[in-house]
């Protein structure tokens, strides 16, 4: 076989092309490639939801690559460890309750299984803002090459369509945030301090609808309640992430 630099280019560009395409429009859009994004979004694509997650940085995984302060363990306790077994993430029982896993391999494994359900992954590209037309309702991203925002030119986004998107963004609830400062009616109060049992038991109360089209997940729901943080344990991060998924399922009647 003589290789071609030409096929090699055409063979990205097309499918790459295709797969933006199918996804301007599409049930679901998950927002943040950390845990609970990719949770919801692996537990979305396995009920035939379609899909897509959408991450600024090069790398999925977010804020979990790092366990505790660059030590690369993550804990989940006994109510997630069962996602743990979903997943086929490795895990020690260290104390009763506390699982530890390996960081590296609950991203890889998370990842995979998003794959596996069919998720479409668009890395490197930014959610800018959202659409909000006649309907009140959040039913569309504006998004962006990440490199664009960080080099500071000035180049008109794109637009995607969703019928529900989940903000998985994290401490800062960026969606959140861009649905507040444009006028939307939500607030989003902000992180509070570590507390790790009262963040891990509250999270799943957090996971909701926030705005007409408009979950949340993971740390971005805390972030918005004004709920506190809970450090390096991710069980919460899982099963927000599980419960995000069912809420959207249920609404598009999976
Ligand atoms: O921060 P992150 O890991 O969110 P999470 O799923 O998990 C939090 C834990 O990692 C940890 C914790 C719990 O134990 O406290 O911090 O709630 O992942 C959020 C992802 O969203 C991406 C960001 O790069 C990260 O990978 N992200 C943020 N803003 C945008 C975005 C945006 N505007 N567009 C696309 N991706």
């Amino acid at each position: 076989m003589t290789l071609n630099e030409v096929t090699i280019s055409r063979a990205i560009l097309e499918e790459q092309h295709r797969a933006l395409i199918d996804h301007l429009e599409m049930d679901a859009a998950v927002i943040g490639g950390g845990p609970s994004g990719l949770a919801c979004a692996a537990l979305l694509g396995g009920r035939g939801v379609r899909c897509a997650l959408i991450e600024k940085k090069l790398s999925i995984g977010g804020g979990m690559w790092g366990g505790g302060m660059m030590f690369p363990r993550i804990v989940v306790q006994e109510e997630a460890r069962r996602l743990l077994d979903r997943f086929n993430i490795a895990y020690k029982e260290f104390e009763e309750g506390y699982y530890v896993a390996k960081s590296v391999e609950a991203v890889s494994k998370l990842t995979a299984a998003a794959c596996d359900a069919g998720v479409e992954f668009f890395n490197l590209t930014s959610v800018e803002d959202v659409m909000v037309r006649g309907d009140g309702r959040v039913g569309g991203l504006v998004i962006n090459w990440t490199p664009v925002d960080m080099a500071g030119l000035h180049v008109d986004p794109l637009t995607m369509a969703c019928t529900y998107t989940v903000d998985a963004t994290g401490h800062d609830a960026m969606i959140a945030r861009m649905v507040e400062r444009k006028g939307g009616e939500l607030r989003v109060k902000g992180e509070s301090f570590m507390w790790a049992e009262r963040a891990e038991s509250q999270i799943l109360a957090h996971t909701k609808e926030v705005f007409p089209g408009l979950f949340v997940t993971g740390m971005a729901a805390n972030a918005v309640a004004g709920e506190c943080r809970m450090g390096p344990i991710f069980g919460g991060m899982l099963l927000s992430g599980e419960r995000a998924a069912e809420l959207v399922a249920e609404r598009l009647g999976r």
